[in-house]
């Protein structure tokens, strides 16, 4: 039995369902539809950040009544949080301690408590971002320049092994695109092409066990992305979501967005190699009234229908909930809270 302790950071925008639908060629996407059913009993939401490093918890079971909790760590600044409930720990990569952290006895912490790093792994990386988990191997996505030339685009997946109290570095994966967020679907392995608007895959990747150069095995355009970031993939409902910068720069906060890829297996599979997978096969949510500026990391709880955003650049930074997105379009967030410099989401439903 897991129970929040302290509320705050309670920040909540009620959403009206104002959606304005946009005139574009995405008219004709099939809407968002929430399955009718039983939803979650308990829905935590775990985030990372690059101004404190800290973790924060959000209970976000009931969205109009959410509570958070802060567990503080030594990191100055991480990436990549994910939850195993199994151990009930939390990981994230520390992108001040350059490696894995995990931290146990999670749900029995009370808020505002300095946690201590159960897990650890080798300091490796030099730039990690996302955290992708298959059974005991975690994955960092790392965006430093791989082979000392800026101008060409490269990054490395570093690929641990999670044994006892170690993560333990099995091999690195260096990558011909600039890598950020990446998601497992199955045994293969997403990647958004950072700088564009692509995806791609590397399929059975956990099958290269060494330290080689590869390149993805199927690249595809996501049409109406400027530059994506943040993707998650939810294997209930065949549902892929990526986000969308656009300008890096945040001089304009509300440039972003994201987008909905219902029956995604037989989209992406429809679409060749170095094709285009149309707007109008997507969901775009985008707009002034939707906070979102450098979107750069996703959740998804296909149950209720709702996308929650990592928001590193709106506001200095947020978490952001949406539902009853429909057909997308301008649409006003569910939950907006304050989150200095907010890198990354995970969500937890049981
Ligand atoms: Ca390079
Ligand atoms: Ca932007
Ligand atoms: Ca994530």
């Amino acid at each position: 039995m897991k129970r929040l302790k302290s509320v705050k950071f309670f920040t909540l925008a009620l959403s009206v369902s104002l959606v304005f639908f946009s005139c574009s060629d995405d008219d004709n996407a099939t809407p968002i539809v929430v399955p009718s059913g039983e939803e979650p009993s308990n829905s935590e939401l775990y985030t990372s950040n690059n101004s404190d490093g800290n973790i924060m918890i959000y209970n976000v079971t009931d969205l109009d009544n959410v509570s958070s909790k802060s567990l503080l760590t030594t990191s100055l600044a991480a990436d990549g949080i994910y939850y195993d409930s199994s151990t009930d720990m939390a990981v994230q990569a520390s992108r001040s301690n350059l490696g894995l952290e995990g931290f146990l006895d999670i749900s029995l912490n009370d808020s505002g408590i300095s946690i201590d790093i159960d897990v650890s792994g080798s300091a490796d990386m030099e730039s990690p971002r996302e955290v992708a988990v298959n059974g005991n191997f975690y994955v960092v996505a790392d965006n430093a320049d791989a082979d000392g030339n800026p101008l060409t685009a490269d990054g490395r997946l570093y690929i641990y092994e999670k044994s006892g109290t170690s993560f333990t570095l099995r091999n690195t994966i260096t990558t011909d695109i600039k890598l950020w967020g990446i998601t497992f679907k199955g045994n293969d392995l997403y990647a958004v092409v950072d700088t564009t608007g692509d995806l791609a895959v590397y399929t059975n990747f956990l099958t290269n066990d060494a330290d080689v150069s590869l390149s993805a095995s199927k690249r595809i355009t996501i049409e109406g992305i400027v530059r994506t970031h943040g993707i998650t993939y939810d294997a209930s409902s065949d549902t892929m979501i990526l986000t969308d910068i656009g300008d890096a720069g945040n001089t304009d906060d509300d440039d972003g967005g994201f987008q909905v890829i219902t029956a995604f297996t037989s989209k992406f599979n429809a679409t060749s190699n170095g094709g285009t997978l149309s707007a109008s096969e997507q969901v775009r949510v985008s707009g002034s009234s939707t906070m979102l500026g450098n979107p750069v990391d996703v959740a998804y709880q296909a149950s209720t229908g709702t996308v929650f955003i990592a928001e590193a650049g709106n506001g200095g930074g947020r978490i952001l909930a949406y539902n009853n997105i429909g057909t997308g379009g301008n649409i006003t967030p569910t939950l907006n809270n304050q989150l200095a410099a907010a890198s990354s989401v995970y969500l937890y439903t049981e």
